[in-house]
């Protein structure tokens, strides 16, 4: 049973549950007397469109080039902090809807859940003789959070209903309808700026930012149903659903929503009045067909599940961790279960906190953080089979390619386009910072292009769909390129180079003992653009498309700076061996090409691979969460499955909700969210696609079974997993070896398999290949839609 359930009601948001249709968010609390779910919209930003681009950055950047030549380090990074722009907005939470009972607060046989196989929320508890539960769930055919109370005895449901909000806002009475109107502030400063007026509402006559509904209806059955100022009120009913629809004037990330924007009032009558003529039952089917859709493509089974299953999943996670392998895929499924929850056709994408944010002032803004974060959140979507949940973040590519633009010309007088280590719902693509107070070490990295276009070439490379590599991907990637044709500059061996550059977030120990943060060429800039230029280059041989520009880039990615090995057999890091701050540092980002790139594999590149290993032992086996996640996949990149698993019992460690900021040791809330801490999702998504890393790999051109199996999993199988080429996948392993595979063809065309045994390829019952040499790859032709059969065999079986 796919679900997390506790004995006792939330007393914290990180217990409290999370649900959600890609847009609209709740965290439900469960109280007896007194619930509360707290509610998001995921359009809900401070701010609007407006001139983030600083001209300045390109008066200082030649002087900044040559202090680095020099090797003055720190005058540079001094003097880079003038390149900055302004800090990004932050996600807001819209409110909460309250429910006041009546019946008193002392209830027994209480029980709250998550089924995450329907996405579905349930509380039941007994007061005296009866019985009353609440379901609760986030529809997206219906666009709306739905409720429905009930006790089995008639007439029991009493309560009354309102919603409130932090930001500024009334509420109005419609029709029986309870509805609370606000606005957006239009500027949020990040919770680590302090500043005298953090939160700034525009005035009525020129207020740019948004405004937001929330609607809240109610159908009863038997009882009375009132309305007031105060909200919705229902006596003596036998049973009720309770309806909830949230909108914002956003319209787009270059639309001023106060002039251009839509009209949340009607956009939520509508959506209401279509869905509370419909019935409870037909609601919730529509609503779990449509999950199941999704969610019903892939399954795992990692061993023989313990009784664990029926401990309440906060002292699950507390006695079990990862030695319960029901535990470890109830991991797994959430990641994928929150993916649906927060990323779905036409909804923003997933950000730090997926759609889930209770704070005006969240942590980092809980915006897009795409020097790791944002990318993290998507590692899953193909692999695990959620293709269509990527949408939003493409989508959000594509934007930021046409204001990267401005900001590659006017910041630093080159062609393409950039983004920098964080953006928001308005497509901020200058380095974040209020001109000069954030930190070059973070701020100062035009790399977010390069990462966000292998999500591009990620999504193509899996489903094969050569439309959207054309019309879609490669003109974005394209012009990616041309960003770091121009940017790259040549260091006094010839040698292409970055500069200025940082390893993300992490300073070196310069030669004159300061610690600094900009140098030349980081290992993982040049891994980025290797990986950009490798897939334009390959996306132009499909496409048969720009020989001239291929030519140029296979000319210049010959002259990237090499990586290169350090004192201590490590992939070093920056372009000189220097010393790390932080030998345990979080960010792991010299090792990009490991994963999610491809540059380096132990076949192509050995010895940078096995210097890359070096460097993550080096880095230890603890960090935040979305760090911990990351190991978990570069570990299964080194095929070592029980250091993965290591990694997944690290993350797999109940944390307290302290509220303050670690960034050395993370693990998971009792709500199975993942601990940065504080809350932060990537980790979640990070290690679901870690463990899908551990039994299927696909990105060097050949599918690879069971490439990285934990000791610890002996027996098990997952279905529906997907690999590039467009392949289905489902596998069965018995004593840590592979039984049986079966590979289903999207598209045809030719299959190689990697196997550590000698195996038999049939289709339909007939034998179309065999293979004696354990580990030898395995080819066959395929046909669309047709499904292949691998079994392992006895070599001698083999003829
Ligand atoms: C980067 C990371 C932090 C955190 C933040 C949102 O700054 O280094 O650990 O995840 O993003």
């Amino acid at each position: 049973m796919k679900k997390l359930h506790y004995k006792q009601p939330a007393h914290s948001w990180v217990e409290a549950l999370p649900i959600g249709n890609g847009r609209l968010g709740g965290m439900i609390f469960s109280g007896v007397e007194q619930e509360r779910i707290q509610l998001n919209e995921d359009t809900l930003w401070s701010g609007s469109p407006r001139e983030f681009n600083n001209p300045h950055a390109l008066e200082v950047l030649p002087e900044v080039r040559r202090l680095l030549a020099e090797e003055n380090f720190m005058d540079a990074y001094k003097l880079s902090r003038e390149m900055l722009g302004p800090y990004t907005q932050s996600y807001l939470p819209l409110g909460d809807l309250h429910l006041q009972f009546y019946h008193g607060d002392i209830a027994g046989s209480y029980e709250r859940s998550l089924d995450i196989e329907r996405a579905l929320s349930c509380l039941t508890y007994q007061i005296g003789e009866v019985t009353y539960t609440r379901e609760t769930f986030a529809s997206y055919p219906d666009q709306a959070i739905i409720m429905r109370l009930q006790a089995d005895r008639p007439g029991m449901i009493s309560f009354s209903a309102r919603l409130t909000s932090q930001l500024r806002s009334r509420t109005s009475q419609e029709d029986q309808q309870h509805v609370l109107h606000g606005t957006a502030p239009e500027n949020v400063d990040p919770s680590y700026y302090p500043t005298d007026r953090p939160i700034v509402y525009g005035d009525s006559a020129s207020n740019r930012a948004m405004s937001f509904t929330g609607r809240l209806g109610a159908v009863n059955t038997g009882g009375t149903l009132h309305t007031d100022a105060d909200g919705l009120h229902v006596s003596d009913a036998d049973s009720v659903t309770l309806f909830f629809g949230a909108a914002t004037s956003f319209q787009g990330f270059d639309r001023i929503p106060s002039v251009e924007g839509r009209n949340p009032a009607v956009i939520t009558k509508e959506q209401l009045s279509a869905a509370m003529i419909k019935s409870y039952e037909e609601l919730l089917k529509s609503h779990v067909d449509d999950y199941r859709r999704l969610f019903d493509r892939v399954d795992i089974h990692l061993g023989n599940s313990s009784a664990a299953a029926s401990v309440p999943t906060d002292r699950r996670i507390e006695e079990f961790g990862a030695a319960d392998p029901a535990l470890v895929e109830l991991l797994f499924h959430y990641g994928r279960y929150l993916m649906i929850a927060s990323s779905r056709q036409d909804s923003q994408p997933a950000n730090l906190q997926g759609i889930w944010n209770q704070e005006v002032r969240p942590p980092w803004s809980s915006n897009y953080t795409i020097n790791i974060n944002t990318q993290m959140n998507y590692w899953p979507v193909e692999s695990c089979n959620l293709s269509e949940c990527h949408e939003p973040l493409l989508q959000i590519i594509e934007n930021l390619s046409v204001n990267g633009a401005s900001t590659a010309k006017v910041n630093y007088g080159v062609r393409g386009w950039t983004a920098h280590h964080n953006t928001d719902i308005w497509c901020l693509t200058s380095p974040a910072g209020d001109y000069g107070h954030g930190d070059p070490l973070w701020a100062l990295w035009p790399m977010g292009a390069a990462w966000l276009c292998q999500h591009l070439w990620e999504h193509y490379s899996f489903t094969q769909d050569d439309s959207f590599l054309r019309d879609r991907a490669f003109p974005v990637l394209k012009e990616a390129a041309h960003f770091y044709l121009d940017w790259l500059i040549e260091d006094e061996q010839g040698n292409l180079v970055t500069a200025p550059s940082t390893s993300p977030e992490h300073k070196f120990v310069a030669p004159d003992g300061s610690l600094a943060g900009v140098s030349r060429a980081s290992t993982m800039d040049m891994a980025l653009i290797w990986e950009l230029f490798t897939n334009c280059i390959e996306a132009s041989l499909r496409l048969d498309a720009d020989e001239t520009f291929r030519e140029e880039l296979t000319k210049a990615r010959e002259r990237l700076l090499p990586l290169q090995i350090g004192q201590y057999g490590q992939l070093q890091e920056w372009s000189l061996d220097f010393e790390d701050e932080d030998v345990n540092h979080r960010h792991v980002s010299h090792l990009y090409g490991v994963f999610p790139g491809r540059q380096l594999t132990g076949e192509d590149t050995p010895e940078w691979f096995a210097a890359a290993e070096r460097s993550l032992e080096r880095r230890g086996d603890d960090g935040t969460g979305w760090s911990l996640a990351w190991k978990v996949n570069l570990w299964a990149r080194f095929m070592d499955g029980n250091r993965a698993f290591a990694l997944i019992s690290n993350l797999l460690r109940l944390v307290e909700d302290k509220k303050h900021t670690n960034y050395h040791h993370g693990g998971v809330y009792a709500n199975l969210f993942d601990a940065h801490p504080p809350f932060q999702i990537d980790g979640n998504f990070g290690v679901t696609a870690g463990i899908a890393e551990l039994l299927l790999q696909s990105q060097k051109g050949f599918i690879h079974l069971l490439p990285a199996l934990p000791d610890v999993w002996e027996s098990g199988w997952v279905r529906g997993l997907k690999a590039r080429g467009d392949f289905e996948v489902d596998l069965a392993w018995d004593s840590g070896r592979l039984k049986e595979a079966a590979i289903t063809s999207g598209q045809g065309g030719r299959c190689l398999v990697h196997a550590d045994s000698s195996v038999i390829v049939s289709e339909n019952g007939r034998e179309i290949a065999a293979e004696l040499m354990p580990g030898s790859l395995i080819s066959f032709d395929t046909e669309p839609g047709k499904t292949y059969t691998l079994t392992a065999v006895e070599s001698s079986v083999v003829s």
